[in-house]
């Protein structure tokens, strides 16, 4: 389907987004919420597009251990090139956003009111009514890198979006020495917030929120009619992959240089006497050896350590190639200080039933 929708990102028509809030929630963490990304009729247009055209799915995922519906539609749009999205077992397939043209006309929208983003993947909810919703969760997979921004757009029926903070070690310990009394009477928590998200809305996350804070959209009897959001993301993993081959390039060159000279006074040297010829290349392989067991720990470390800081992690789809993933599990013991692993409890022995609140999206 070819249809074409015009994004007006000015909706207000006075040049900018006047009714934009900002929530610091603290911590380099901030929120900012426009009310009137896109006009209603425009929205509605969308909303129609949206709900018809893209093909919903109601996957199965698998948390702790266990089966269970995703309660809610769900569909992944990503730039080429991009790993494949794994979630709770679940690998959705990525469309491309040729697919759904009318996905551009948004996207647009969001780069007008945010220039210099640069999102190239989508996740798409789809919320049938009050029964459908996401538990709390943090969009903080490493593939987002440290400080992601995720641009979120709703059409359709207002749900609530909540924030609240991720437990600290500190705060649980301050919360549990206070008296019940005194923690009730904490009715503004700054730790919790709350966003209507309206239809037309955007709601950007930025900054630490999604290291530092947990959200959620809560089943609402009330909330009768379709909801749908689009997440924009934007993925690190290609520009952590090539930094790791620039890496590794460099390093085999010093390794290179490193050989040569290690090589070179064993050619140049004048004949020894006889008798000194094997301790002499025995000393030269050992150096040799030593330096080359070096470049790869170094090579191997530099590597992990860019890696890390950069925020990817895998470099299949379906985590088969995780050697990253591969290692730390390989290497748990040594960095948890030989604790192993807690195993996930037992099932109760009783009937399964579905989850109440899911973890992840
Ligand atoms: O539907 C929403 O507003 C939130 C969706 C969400 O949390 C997510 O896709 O990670």
């Amino acid at each position: 389907m070819s249809l074409r929708f015009k994004a007006i990102s000015d909706p207000d028509g006075n040049g900018s987004n006047s009714k934009e809030q900002k929530t610091d929630l603290g911590n380099g963490s901030e929120v900012v919420y426009v009310p009137r990304l896109l006009t209603s009729d425009e929205s509605w247009k969308f909303f129609d597009y949206l709900n018809k055209e893209i093909p919903w799915t109601r996957p199965t995922l698998r948390v702790f251990g266990r089966s269970h519906v995703q309660p809610r539609d769900t569909c992944y749009v990503a730039s080429k090139g991009l790993p494949e999205l794994i979630y709770s077992g679940y690998q959705p397939h990525a469309y491309s956003w040729d697919d759904f043209p009318p996905l551009k006309d948004i996207l647009e929208a969001v780069r007008k009111a945010l220039p210099g983003s640069t999102f190239n993947s989508l996740l798409l909810n789809r919320y049938k009514g009050g029964n459908d919703y996401v538990g709390w969760h943090a969009d903080d997979e490493k593939l987002y890198g440290p400080t992601p921004e995720i641009a979120s757009v709703s059409f359709g029926c207002e749900r609530e979006f909540l924030m609240k903070k991720k437990p600290s070690k500190s705060s649980q310990e301050r919360s549990d020495d206070e008296p019940v009394s005194k923690r009730l009477k904490k009715s503004s928590n700054p730790d919790h917030h709350s966003f209507t998200l309206k239809h037309g809305s955007l709601l950007v996350m930025r900054g630490y929120t999604q290291r530092d804070w947990l959200h959620s959209v809560p089943k609402r009897a009330k909330a009768e009619a379709t909801r749908i959001n689009l997440t924009f993301r934007v993925s690190l993993h290609q520009a952590n992959n090539y930094l790791k081959l620039m890496v590794l390039f460099v390093l085999m060159g010093t390794l290179e240089a490193t050989l040569k000279d290690q090589l070179t006074p064993v050619v140049e040297t004048p004949p020894p006497h006889i008798g000194e010829d094997s301790s002499r290349y025995s000393h030269r392989s050992i150096e040799t050896l030593v330096v080359v067991l070096a470049a790869i720990t170094i090579i191997g470390v530099i590597a992990g350590i860019i890696a890390r800081l950069c925020g990817g992690r895998h470099f299949g789809g379906n985590g088969e190639h995780d050697i990253e993933g591969w290692v730390e599990r390989k290497c748990r013991s040594c960095i948890d200080g030989g604790v192993p692993a807690v195993p996930p409890p037992p099932p109760p022995p009783q009937e399964p039933k579905p989850p109440s609140e899911e973890t992840k999206k």
